[in-house]
């Protein structure tokens, strides 16, 4: 059995967007897992606490063998190795890697809440995940499309890569 699932990584500390980037390399190697898309890097206003820098953002697309909880595990041995020190609710970080989607599952354990409860409203998660994930349709949510709509008035602007040399 595999599920189809999605990983948002942001970050706002340091060098946003080399953690970023590492981050998306990070990801292609956890194991019992397929790596099928990354979305370009963003940069995006904060939402929540608003006096801190920009933030850039991406979304993933994995096929995972492993349960929700082990994968959410593996994601925060992920960010604990970027340097994640955990302090208030939306302070800045090195490194956030959200559980967004695991398969069509439906969640309210307080400690992996599926699909992600704020999803939804945010463009920096909904824009990357559209990038990669055009037709999705979130469980309890509706049509990825629609959802986008509703959050239109937050900036985000997706970076453009440069070729090295
Ligand atoms: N993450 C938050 C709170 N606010 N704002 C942006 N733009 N990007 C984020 O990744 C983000 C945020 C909590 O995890
Ligand atoms: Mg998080
Ligand atoms: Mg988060």
């Amino acid at each position: 059995m595999s599920s189809r699932c999605f990983v948002a990584l942001g970050a706002n500390l340091g060098d946003p967007v080399t953690t970023v980037s590492k981050a998306v390399e990070a990801l292609r190697e956890l194991p019992d897992t397929r790596f099928v898309a990354a979305s370009s890097l963003y940069r995006t206003a904060p939402v929540g606490l608003k006096h801190q820098p920009d933030f850039i953002n991406a979304v993933v697309e994995l096929i995972a063998v492993p349960p929700a909880p082990t994968l959410l595990e593996m994601l925060f041995a992920i960010e604990a190795r970027f340097g994640r020190r955990r302090s208030i609710r939306n302070a800045p970080r090195t490194l956030d890697l959200d559980l967004l989607l695991y398969g069509d599952e439906i969640s309210d354990d307080p400690h992996l809440s599926l699909p992600h409860p704020r999803l939804h409203q945010r463009a920096f998660v909904l824009v990357p995940l559209a990038e990669i994930a055009p037709r999705l349709v979130i469980p309890g949510r509706g049509p990825l499309a629609g959802l986008l709509d509703a959050c239109s008035d937050q900036p985000i602007e997706k970076l453009v890569a440069h070729p090295v040399g």
